[in-house]
């Protein structure tokens, strides 16, 4: 039976390419490992796979009596439903520590850089395993993704390392514009619904007894959102209530303005409010300097909640 790898729910580029990555490596190393996915492929991360000619990972969301490998992720709200009955044999992520334990020992690859790719690369130079030219390629997007071209707070020096090295093996100089050209892809808002749009990237988190869902939308102008806000509205609304939540968030981030405008459903505005030291105008605010959820957003609400 093959160790399955994944990354978290509602999956983006870093999740499925981390699992492509990390199951290449892990079958060089000896291990039979299978990567797959717990949701569906979003748009930036179809046009990688497309660049690179790779096949998406298989759909698989039960892994009750198997031996699974987490990217990404080590949080319950994000992973399968019978998470429980897996025998969690490693993490390897970059976001705050979760609440998954496990009863065995583990191998743990979690440290404080801007994307789980990065981490992978290490793992790679750490085993001197080669990475083959098309994994090196959407690595480095993940990368480019999950820092916003650097962009991000949560970019580190490593991250910058790892992406000069990967564009090497994959042959790529300019690859500050395939990072430009992966955000106009991401920025396209058309062919999905508001809900889709919602729920692109989007997690939910459990902080005190409050089921919270945050989503974050990065695009290369903001003015994209002004027809379609009020139906961004409506739509959290809707989730907000068939998820029992008792909060929405939704981040519209300009990556060249370098902030977001946060949207807010909630029972509890102004605990919203005051976690940022802001007051809402018709249940938004703009954030300046705000790009990163696990940074800039998560850690002021898990204080306020
Ligand atoms: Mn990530």
């Amino acid at each position: 039976m093959p160790t399955y790898i994944f990354g978290h729910t509602t999956p983006d580029s870093d999740s499925i390419i981390g699992a492509i990555a990390l199951s290449y490596l892990k079958n060089k190393l000896g291990e039979e490992t299978v990567a797959v996915r717990q949701g569906e492929i979003n748009p930036e991360t179809a046009f990688i796979l497309e660049k690179f000619g790779a096949d998406a990972p298989a759909f698989k969301d039960s892994f009750a009596g198997e031996s699974v490998y987490l990217v990404d992720f080590s949080d319950i709200a994000q992973s399968p439903k019978d998470i429980k009955e897996a025998t969690i044999l490693g993490i390897v992520d970059h976001h705050k520590l979760g609440d998954i334990t496990t009863a065995t020992p583990l191998e743990c690859w979690i440290r404080p850089v801007g994307c789980s790719n990065t981490i992978i690369k290490q793992m790679y130079d750490y085993h001197e395993v080669a990475i083959p030219q098309d994994i090196a390629g959407m690595m480095l997007c993940a990368i480019l993704s999950d820092t916003v071209i650097f962009k991000s707070p949560t970019c580190t020096k490593e991250d910058t390392k790892a992406c000069k090295e990967l564009a090497k093996i994959a042959q790529i100089e300019e690859y500050k514009a395939l990072g430009m050209e992966m955000f106009v892809v991401k920025s396209n808002l058309l062919n999905a619904t508001p809900r889709e749009l919602v729920l692109r990237d989007f997690k939910d988190f459990t902080m005190g007894d409050k089921r919270i869902g945050i989503g974050q939308l990065e695009v290369v102008d903001l003015s994209l959102f002004d027809t379609i806000k009020e139906a961004l509205f409506e739509a959290m609304e809707s989730l907000k209530v068939e998820g029992e939540r008792d909060s929405i968030l939704l981040l519209l981030t300009d990556i060249m303005q370098e902030g977001s405008q946060l949207l807010v459903v909630s029972d509890e505005e102004a605990t919203i409010a005051q976690a940022f030291d802001t007051t809402l105008t018709s249940h938004q605010v703009w954030l300046a300097g705000v790009m990163s959820r696990k940074k800039q957003i998560v850690p002021f609400l898990e204080k306020a909640f």
